[in-house]
């Protein structure tokens, strides 16, 4: 399946976002500090959709932790429980007479995974695994007699317009310079030591890792290599990674297990890793890409790869007004916080930052960014950084579209095809149903049982909600080859929702029972707690949502003509999209229970109002307002990737300066990285969006939030500037934004006067507009 989804989009995205060119008027976006990073969350984050570093700068001991986006322990597993179904009447029935808690311990003894699941969220050594750090390249330098050098005029930057890194600084009157890139095109990183004096270069390099690693020289070359865990029999992935230098001028000695290179006037290291995810050949594959790689020059190197980032980078341009490019990042942060208007671009930044990182962590045929992207310095790294299916993976795809990156959707499209046999078996074990489903937490060895606790690891909209990320991409691209290569994907996704729906006693719904509404817990009328429940309010508009998006299709397409008649009968007999409970707020839940955490961070039952369509302001101006009355409860403090579905929402709601608000929670300087579920989410020096930890959705979600203030195309028309705060409104402009419907646009606004704005299309055609609050139609013009 993947080959064709690839194929087909590719064609039809180039074609669609040729003609706008964006780069001219945002060449100068960069991260900056004047000294080495003090931390992981201060280094500077490069990679090119498989291989990832994070050089730390440091002047007499630099630290590169490398990454490989395939490396993970764990493996294919089944844990499903083949009795699980046996039990669904019983469970149904206690949460029916609303006994929920009894329900929720009877789904922990009988309806959970088999073994450790998740491990809960440390699952490096249980069959579930983890993502993992690659390892450690470690440059030891030496400045002749000096023993602590002093540097002065130290800089070290990243430039968001070449996808290249760099440092430089002077050392008594010698200035070096350092040069980084994960290359584009010739798919290996390079770090290019330089001094502006002949044989000023001494540094002696290591590669290690934490676990499972030899590492050993190989001639003029450093090799490391292991197998990691999977949790069974210990013999889980393996891999390999090779460190070349190439020398002018000075010499190489191997001293034990490490290089010393003594007296060069320049190294330029090549350093080449694969893993054997999917590849038998992977260590050949390491010394091919090295081989192929040292045939060209350095400028070579950095030109193609260049063009080849640029090609996705240059799409969008965004502008605010001015600058203050020669503060360092964290400096930025720091004064954005105290007043925004000190630093009008920071959300510039932050934004093209977003789509930097989207183009360096994932790539057309291989894998999604996980949880951390593709950045992680640990064997055990946070929540296993893995794929949560209750927002985090699904957010992590939502700025790709809008902002012109479009294809990059595929590598998740791809993942949940990789799916759909693993959650059939799961559909079977558990709810004896057709279709395929998946909860709350994947991986890449196609993991889709419930999680290993009820509280959370039973909400089963997981598949559900990734299929609205298959359908956006279809939305926005226009594209019928793709929509025929998701169609079974999101049929058998309704199928699964179809065969599981049950009749609410009181209401006489259709509804979901077990579930959960993702993570959070309430009280039922005898005072128990529970999570467990019977139709949470976000699996009903997931499952509306899927019903229309398939009968959408299968109407495109012109077939399965019975199944579409049948979900519009189902449909119709499902909880409406958003119920108001007593207080005013939208229903959680199918009854209106007291939350255990009126603050809780996953605000899923406003699903419908993002990235759903169901609530609108003007559709449905009555959930709207009972979304602002949730909202307003839930609070703005919460981890990153919360503050950012806010900020979302807010811009959903059309409501620009709350969205605004949201933003700068979202920019909240922060250097904590302790694992925090409540409030204080904000952004690393770096721009690493922290949850805390480093959690890479904030920052996807933040710049789908910022496209979302300046575009919307989801209520039918295209709707420039729906959400734009008073902030922005002094001048600004954005080209390159994309809507449903395969639509480009470009738009130019000054204070008092009109926006200027122009939308362009494959093909001369008419698209209808709202500006300032009038709706027209309006031609666009073929690109
Ligand atoms: C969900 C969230 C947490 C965190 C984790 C990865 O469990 O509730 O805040 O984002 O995913």
């Amino acid at each position: 399946m993947s080959f064709r989804i690839v194929r087909y989009c590719l064609i039809a995205f180039f074609s669609a976002s040729a003609g706008i060119d964006a780069a001219a008027q945002n060449d100068d976006l960069q991260l900056l500090f004047n000294e080495p990073a003090g931390q992981w969350e201060e280094t500077l984050p490069l990679g090119n959709g498989r291989l990832g570093m994070t050089p730390d700068g440091g002047v007499v001991n630099e630290k590169i932790v490398l990454n490989e986006i395939t490396l993970w322990s764990g493996g294919p597993q089944d844990a499903n429980n083949y009795e699980a179904a046996s039990f669904l009447p019983e469970i149904r029935s206690l949460l029916a007479q609303g006994r929920n808690h009894e329900a929720q311990a009877l789904v922990n003894k009988n309806f959970v995974c088999k073994g450790e699941g998740s491990g809960h969220g440390n699952g490096a050594n249980v069959p579930f695994g983890c993502y993992q750090i690659l390892g450690e390249l470690n440059l030891r330098f030496e400045y002749e007699d000096v023993v602590s050098p002093k540097p002065d005029g130290y800089s070290r930057r990243l430039s968001l317009n070449d996808a290249v890194a760099s440092c430089t600084f002077e050392v008594e009157g010698v200035r070096y310079s350092r040069t980084y890139l994960t290359s584009f095109s010739d798919d290996i990183a390079l770090v290019k030591l330089q001094a502006n004096r002949k044989g000023k270069v001494n540094v002696t390099l290591s590669l290690s890792r934490p676990e499972r690693s030899m590492t050993t020289v190989d001639g003029e070359a450093l090799v490391m290599s292991g197998r990691l865990n999977n949790g069974t029999d210990g013999k889980g992935m393996s891999y390999r990674v090779k460190v070349k230098p190439l020398l002018k001028g000075g010499e190489i000695i191997a001293e034990g297990n490490e290089l010393r290179i003594r007296n060069a006037n320049e190294v330029i290291l090549h350093i080449s890793a694969a893993t054997d995810f999917r590849d038998v050949d992977y260590s050949k594959k390491v010394d091919d890409l090295l081989k192929a790689g040292a045939k060209k020059s350095f400028e070579r190197q950095v030109t193609e790869h260049t063009r080849n980032y640029r090609r996705l980078f240059d799409r969008v341009s965004f502008n605010l007004g001015s600058r203050q490019l020669s503060l360092p990042t964290d400096e930025r942060l720091y004064r954005f916080s105290k007043d925004p208007q000190s630093d009008r671009e920071l959300p510039v930044l932050f934004f093209q930052f977003g789509r930097y990182l989207a183009i360096s962590s994932t790539r057309v045929g291989l894998l999604p960014p996980n949880l951390q992207g593709l950045w992680a310095k640990e064997i055990q790294t946070p929540w296993n950084g893995d794929y949560h299916l209750d927002v985090n993976v699904q957010m992590n795809h939502w700025p790709l579209a809008v902002t012109n990156l479009s294809e990059l959707n595929l590598p998740l499209a791809d993942l949940v095809g990789s799916m759909v046999e693993s959650g059939e078996r799961t559909a079977k074990a558990y709810y004896n149903a057709e279709g395929w489903v998946a909860h709350v937490i994947t991986n890449i060895w196609g993991y889709t049982e419930p999680g290993e606790d009820a509280s959370w690891g039973v909400a089963n909209a997981g598949s559900g909600w990734l299929c609205n990320n298959l359908w956006q991409h279809y939305e926005f691209t226009n594209d019928e080859a793709y929509l025929k290569t998701i169609y079974p994907i999101l049929k058998g996704s309704a199928k699964f929702y179809r065969s599981v729906l049950v009749e609410d006693p009181k209401t006489k719904w259709l509804v979901t029972a077990p579930s959960v509404s993702p993570e959070n817990a309430f009280y039922t009328p005898d005072g128990k707690y529970a999570n467990v429940c019977m139709g949470p309010t976000i699996d009903h508009q997931i499952t509306r949502e899927l019903f229309t998006n398939v009968i959408a299709a299968s109407e495109k397409l012109g077939i399965d003509p019975e199944f579409r008649d049948e979900l519009k009968r189902i449909i119709r007999k499902l909880p409406p999209a958003g119920r108001i409970g007593g207080d005013g707020r939208l229903l959680e839940w199918l009854d209106d229970y007291k939350e255990a955490d009126p603050k809780h961070r996953h605000i899923s039952h406003l699903y419908g109002l993002y990235p759903a369509s169901l609530i609108t302001p003007d559709a449905t101006p009555e959930l709207a307002q009972a979304c602002i009355k949730t909202l307003d409860t839930r609070g703005d403090d919460s981890p990153g990737w919360s503050k950012a579905y806010k900020l979302l929402f807010w811009a959903r709601l059309h409501d620009g300066d709350r969205a605004y608000r949201l933003l700068r929670e979202l920019l909240q300087p922060t250097k904590d990285t302790h694992i925090n579920y409540g409030a204080g989410g904000g952004t690393y020096p770096n721009l690493f969006s922290a949850g805390p930890p480093f959690q890479i959705d904030g920052n996807f979600g933040g710049t789908a939030g910022i496209a979302e203030m300046l575009i919307q195309s989801h209520a039918g028309y295209i709707h420039l500037l729906p959400a734009i705060p008073e902030a922005w409104k002094k001048s600004g402009d954005v080209k390159g934004l994309r809507a449903r419907g395969n639509f480009t646009s470009v738009m130019t606004w000054k204070a008092g006067k009109e926006l200027d704005y122009r939308l362009c299309s494959m093909s001369l055609r008419m698209a209808k507009v709202k500006v300032n609050g009038e709706i027209k139609e309006i031609s666009a013009q073929k690109l």
